[in-house]
């Protein structure tokens, strides 16, 4: 009898800063929809959340609070495995082995995402930070991935972790497998509320460009009513003429359940105050029913789970790391 093998798929957060909707519509709600189809690995990558300046008695409490959130977001702990990066040794070791035999600094100084996080021509950070994608390739290569749902600003990288599982593969032995970025039609991108030309990032100076998953729903109500809006009055779904109220519309749509045509319809001649008071109680709906769930788990529940997680993690990772130090020559 043939054993029907269910394809895998690996992602993880960083326990850095404030989850937000961009995180959960472009990432976790895309995980949740998948975990029965795949195998599942979701992982709380704690070791890129140290590659940018951190409290240490912060980062405790935030590796909880994301594992957290990947319960109450719906990621079922019974059926897949989640895991707390560091608890498993592999990460790092195919990092170092990663950097000395198949990463290319010209591979690394195309990165966009650390030209955006450090600034140019800032000399002034870490190693860690320029050093990143290579960890999140190991991350990705160790679970025998296919699949990688990730939002747009993290395609690059995925691209990165396939360039060097080749390139690996070729100088080498065919050990990885050659994973595949998966990335959700609507949502992707979700944009900041006071600046839509740039995407709701975790570690914006501004609390008002983001929903917080834990935000208190008064709160996020207020910071949708300030959203930056466009020029003329029309609710239309425009990305390049309308950002702002594109990027809001998609909100609405992802969050209350309805197809942009039909929000486009609703709101014909209706004005904007109108369609972000309705927006803010969605908002407000959602994060009160997430919060309920959120706030049911306790934090020793989860250590249980990223412990049990972290078991089942590490055989998988260790068997990959062996195979390549064997072909590195190391054993
Ligand atoms: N604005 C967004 N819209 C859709 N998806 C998004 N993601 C991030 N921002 C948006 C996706 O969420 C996951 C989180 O990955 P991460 O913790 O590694 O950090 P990131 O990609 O760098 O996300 P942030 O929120 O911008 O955090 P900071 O500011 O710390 O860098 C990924 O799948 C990401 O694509």
């Amino acid at each position: 009898m043939t054993q029907n093998i269910k394809k895998r798929i690996f992602s993880g957060v960083q326990p850095s800063g404030n989850l937000h909707i961009g995180n959960f519509l472009g990432a976790i709600k895309q995980w949740v929809d998948l975990q029965d189809e795949y195998d599942s690995v979701f992982s709380v990558v704690d070791y890129h959340a140290i590659t940018v300046k951190y409290d240490p008695n912060v980062l405790k409490k935030k590796i909880i609070e994301i594992a957290k959130i990947y319960i109450a977001g719906g990621i079922n702990s019974e059926r897949v495995i989640i895991f707390q990066q560091s608890d498993v040794r592999a990460h790092t070791e195919l990092c170092w082995i990663l950097n000395a035999v198949s990463a290319r600094i010209s591979d690394l100084n195309k990165m966009t995402q650390f030209k955006d996080k450090a600034g140019l021509g800032n000399v002034n950070v870490g190693v860690g930070l320029y050093d990143y994608p290579v960890l999140m390739a190991a991350d990705i290569l160790l679970y025998n991935t296919d699949i990688v749902p990730v939002g747009d600003d993290q395609l690059q990288h995925v691209e990165l972790a396939r360039d060097l599982a080749k390139r690996f593969n070729h100088d080498y032995e065919k050990i990885f497998k050659i994973p595949e970025a998966k990335i959700i039609k609507q949502g992707a991108r979700i944009m900041g509320l006071d600046n839509p030309e740039k995407k709701m990032s975790k570690s914006a100076k501004s609390d008002l460009s983001r929903i917080g998953l834990l935000d208190k729903p008064r709160l996020a109500m207020k910071k949708i009513m300030k959203a930056t809006t466009d020029i003329g009055a029309e609710i239309k779904f425009c990305p390049k003429e309308k950002p702002g109220i594109s990027n809001l519309l998609t909100i609405y749509s992802l969050l209350g359940n309805i197809e942009i045509k039909k929000l486009e319809k609703k709101y014909t001649n209706k004005m904007y105050g109108e369609f972000k008071k309705d927006l803010a109680e969605i908002v407000a709906e959602f994060l009160n029913n997430f919060q309920k769930k959120y706030n049911k788990t306790d934090d020793k529940q989860i250590t249980e789970i990223l412990t049990a997680g972290a078991k089942k993690a590490e055989p998988i990772a260790e068997e990959t790391l062996l195979k390549v130090k064997r072909a590195i020559g190391l054993k």
